[in-house]
């Protein structure tokens, strides 16, 4: 098989490039240190987090002078993500770090007021009437990034570059660009289903032009509506790990004995899901706070086979936190997670640690010391990385002023006829009710660096009956960073509902999936035919 080279330098889920290179036809090799560079011929940068971290670790390591070297020699070279932001000035990310300089321009953070950041999903890298190594204005690429190069025309392309560009709310960023040796995508291509292949696989055969015929297909764009698909996963009582799903976070069969519900086989379905065109895949170790994380290692191996054939971002959560193994071993979340990143997860979700550390929080007066989970993995990996899954249940009262919580006026009242409620966090999948509302947890958890909320709903789960739009309402209205609605999806209509009547960034559906009802493709259909963008999935 033909060599691609990998840098070693960064923390981050590179299995995924591994086995997308893999699987177009090309074997990796690692360069570890700058005196392995020379020995690269297509040499490939990636880059993942924090714009400082990372050139602060690569400049560091002493690989600066090895890359312009290889760069200016003219062999092929391809950046991704940190590693397209490392090749111009600098960014306001960690404005005292220079970048490379090999591009002129600056990278900053979007503006929040109107939309979430970060920017996380399937957007376009629109080249108009360019080719561009394999690149389509109709397809979709993914992007996880809170700070951008903004796209002034002909600024770039007067200096020799072809520009590939995509849109978020109203601003007009770089998506990708390339220039004779170089390609640089601010989209990950290993995440992005057989369009990011298609990237990988025209770089790596040099076929800078290719792509659409010029002039044909065209662009629609924007961050298209992201449909993921959820898999709660636990051991049964037979002891093997399996796919369930529950009414109310309860999964046992109502008859049959009590057994654990059983809906097949993790990895088989997660290649399901994606071969329907799920934008993303989350797996939720839901019975892990009994267990010692460690002992768990069944959740590494399904990432491990899970990434080798499914190229969309995989989430993976339950258990992260700090905890001492069966040996005695300290282990951090920290450490945790990096094990699962180096499994091939692109985002670890963490439950009931996120509301003991919003509680400690509040406590000091919402001050923060860097050492929660959520505070090291995201200084490590990135915000993006980080995603808090919130499993909040409604709390009736008579009248707001009865409580000190966040509170919503009701169109379902409660038992007695109360017309307004609170949402309580609860920890342990729901079997613990805690004295914190789901507002001060994602506020608090914004603050220590989450990127992403998976916004979960006792009530609603299993039901069938559609998303809390009022839960969800009510959170949009206090964090900026991307909310996912989950709990509740019964039908593709239930998704169309979401995301018309709420600013959802997200929608994910387990049981109707699970059982066969409607399968995501459908989702998707509706949601295109009821004017909604989506990704298409291509094969
Ligand atoms: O607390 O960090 O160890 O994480 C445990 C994780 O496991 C949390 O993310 C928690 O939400 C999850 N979890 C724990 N127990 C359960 C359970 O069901 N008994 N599942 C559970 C959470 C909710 C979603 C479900 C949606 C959509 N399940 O995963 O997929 O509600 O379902 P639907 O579309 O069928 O309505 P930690």
């Amino acid at each position: 098989m033909p060599k691609v080279y990998l840098l070693d330098y960064v923390a981050g889920n590179v299995r995924s490039l591994v086995n997308a290179i893999e699987k177009v036809g090309y074997a990796v090799e690692w360069i570890r240190s700058p005196e392995d560079v020379e020995k690269a011929d297509k040499l490939i940068l990636p880059g993942v987090g924090h714009f400082g971290h990372c050139m602060t670790q690569f400049s560091n390591a002493g690989y600066l002078p090895a890359i312009r070297k290889h760069i200016e020699s003219g062999k092929p070279f391809m950046a991704i993500c940190v590693g397209l932001q490392a090749l111009f000035e600098g960014s306001s990310e960690s404005a005292a770090v220079p970048g490379l300089g090999l591009i002129k321009g600056h990278l900053d953070r979007f503006d929040d007021s109107s939309k979430a950041v970060p920017h996380i999903g399937w957007n376009s890298a629109n080249t108009s009437d360019k080719q561009m190594y394999g690149l389509r204005p109709s397809s979709k690429y993914y992007y996880v990034h809170s700070y951008k190069v903004p796209y002034r025309q002909g600024e770039l392309e007067r200096q020799g570059w072809t520009v590939a560009t995509a849109r978020y709310g109203d601003e007009e960023f770089i998506g990708a660009v390339a220039k004779g040796n170089i390609l640089a995508t601010q989209f990950h291509p290993e995440k992005s289903g057989v369009a990011g292949l298609r990237v990988i696989k025209a770089f790596l055969d040099g076929n800078i032009e290719s792509g659409h015929t010029p002039g044909q297909g065209v662009a629609e764009e924007g961050l298209t509506r992201r449909v993921i698909a959820c898999l709660d996963v636990r051991t049964n009582d037979q002891g093997d790990l399996v796919v369930t799903k529950g009414d109310q976070y309860d999964v046992r069969e109502k008859t049959s004995g009590g057994n654990v519900r059983n809906l097949g086989k993790p990895v088989e379905m997660a290649s399901k899901y994606y071969e329907q065109g799920a934008d993303e895949v989350t797996f939720l170790n839901i019975t892990s706070f009994r267990d010692c994380p460690l002992a768990d290692l069944p959740m590494l191996e399904i990432l491990r086979k899970t990434s080798e054939t499914v190229f969309v971002p995989l989430t993976i959560g339950g258990g992260i936190r700090d905890t001492t193994d069966t040996d005695g071993t300290k282990v951090s979340a920290l450490e945790i997670a990096t094990m699962y990143f180096k499994s091939g997860a692109d985002k670890v979700s963490i439950g009931s640690d996120a509301v003991i550390a919003a509680e400690e929080y509040y406590k000091v007066g919402k001050k923060l010391f860097g050492n929660t989970a959520i505070e090291q993995i995201s200084s490590a990996y990135g915000n993006q990385a980080v995603v808090v899954s919130v499993d909040p249940k409604r709390v009736y009262i008579s009248k707001p002023a009865e409580t000190k919580h966040n509170t919503i006026q009701t169109k379902y009242p409660g038992p007695n006829g109360e017309q307004a409620c609170w949402y309580a966090c609860t920890i342990k999948g729901g079997r613990e009710t805690r004295d914190m509302d789901v507002v001060e947890l994602v506020q608090a958890v914004e603050a220590m660096g989450a990127g992403e909320i998976l916004l979960n709903c006792i009530d609603k789960d299993g039901t069938n009956s559609g998303f809390d739009l009022e839960l969800i309402n009510q959170v949009k209205g206090a964090v900026s960073i991307p909310v996912i609605a989950s709990s509740g999806a019964g039908n593709p209509a239930h998704f169309q509902e979401v995301f018309s009547k709420t600013r959802t960034d997200a929608a994910l559906g387990a049981g109707m999936f699970h059982r066969g009802e409607y399968t995501v493709k459908q989702v998707k259909d509706f949601l295109a035919e009821k004017g909604l963008m989506v990704r298409q999935f291509e094969s």
